[in-house]
């Protein structure tokens, strides 16, 4: 009898001992934040095991299309991505890729058909609502929205993601190789006004994109970077025609990796393009001059003209991507930043506690944002023509 009590007391207390260690009730320090590494990759991410379904297809005539393809920005999922969706929904996904946004709206305005999702960022959301060229979303749909976080639904460009949903969010900047790069200019005038003295000068390249190279020469002179005055656009353009003899040229597409083989030394370029390349290369770091760089936020769309099966089909992968685990695979593996607060909440610290990819106060006081300009739009286009023939 004696014996049994003593066993039950110590049932009891071990019992309450796994409890508490369960509740994290042992003490344990807070671990100090120390500044991450850029050059050292977190552990690659384990594609999230599945607990429930995506999401049923809504029941009703529509069935999702068995196929549909996105054109997205190069290197700008994860390699999982995919095929988790195909496994869960039996929807395959193809994907096209382009270097800017205007290259996207040319090919949708020239009558491009078969994609049922296009990334472009803010700017191009907006122009391409002006021009009728979104499918509103069907929310029901797309239940995960609840996900994003409150700041990402009430966007300029589309209040209420009525057509759209932010994939990810970055910056522009420049991007050197450490290891053949000690001091990296501070100010755009290294980039605009490069003598052949410095180390960088012929070894560098700036996007080919009209508005963020235009950006970057506004922001240096001190302008705004969506300028409507034509003078101010004459002098960004000779600044930019003079800068031509230190460049290795334009580049949208390699920049990264010419710089981390040692090609080039300096890059301007976008953040998590540089960042995912230090991975590979380990000799790659990313900064925002002391003028300032550009913020963006690229976003899921349904181009007009697609099926009701490819827009369900579409609608779905929309909802598969803004799951928090799917949200965390893919800011951590891009060095992007996420707008779902959801898969924040559970992503890796080395992953939110990096200043290059979630910017501090300081910083984000100096970034601007890529503004529609409605018919003015061709005058830096025209200018952007103007650069690029100049001998
Ligand atoms: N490799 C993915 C790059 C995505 C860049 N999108 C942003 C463009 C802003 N002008």
């Amino acid at each position: 009898m004696q014996r049994k009590r003593l066993l039950t007391l110590i049932a009891i207390l071990v019992i309450a001992v796994f409890a508490l260690a369960a509740c994290g009730g042992g003490a344990t320090a807070p671990q100090p934040t120390k500044a991450p590494d850029v050059t050292k990759a977190p552990e690659p991410t384990q594609p999230p095991q599945q607990e429930e379904p995506t999401q049923a297809p809504p029941s009703g005539e529509v069935k999702p299309a068995e196929e549909i393809v996105v054109y997205n920005w190069s290197d700008y999922v994860h390699p999982d991505m995919y095929k988790i969706f195909t496994e869960r929904t039996g929807i395959k996904i193809g994907e096209d890729n382009f270097s800017s946004n205007e290259d996207l709206l040319a090919k949708l305005q020239g009558g491009a058909t078969g994609y049922s999702i296009i990334v472009p960022s803010d700017y191009t959301v907006a122009i391409m609502i002006e021009e009728g060229m979104l499918e509103e979303l069907d929310h029901d749909n797309i239940p995960n929205l609840k996900n994003l976080d409150p700041e990402f639904t009430k966007l300029y460009y589309d209040p209420g993601n009525k057509y759209c949903v932010p994939y990810l969010w970055g910056t522009t900047g420049l991007g050197y190789n450490t290891e053949m790069l000690e001091n990296p200019p501070k100010s755009w005038e290294g980039v605009f006004k490069a003598k052949e003295s410095d180390p960088w000068y012929g070894r560098m390249t700036l996007l080919d994109d009209v508005r963020e190279v235009f950006s970057a020469a506004l922001i240096y002179l001190g302008y705004d970077n969506n300028t409507k005055d034509e003078a101010q656009l004459e002098e960004a353009k000779q600044l930019l025609i003079d800068a031509k003899k230190g460049l290795a040229g334009y580049d949208t597409d390699n920049y990264e990796d010419l710089v981390g083989s040692g090609e080039n030394l300096l890059a301007h370029g976008w953040n998590g393009d540089f960042l995912q390349a230090a991975d590979e290369y380990g000799n790659i770091n990313y900064y925002i001059p002391e003028e300032g760089g550009t913020i963006w936020i690229d976003n899921m769309c349904i181009p007009k003209g697609v099926t009701p099966e490819q827009k369900l089909a579409a609608e779905m992968y929309i909802n598969f991507v803004l799951e928090p685990e799917i949200g965390k695979m893919l800011g951590e593996y891009n060095y992007y930043a996420t707008p779902n607060k959801e898969a924040l909440a559970i992503a890796d610290p080395e992953y939110k506690e990096n200043p290059l990819v979630f910017p501090p106060e300081e910083i984000r006081a100096k970034l601007r944002f890529i503004k529609p300009l409605g018919e003015f739009e061709s005058v830096y286009q025209r200018m952007w023509d103007e650069v690029k023939s100049a001998q």
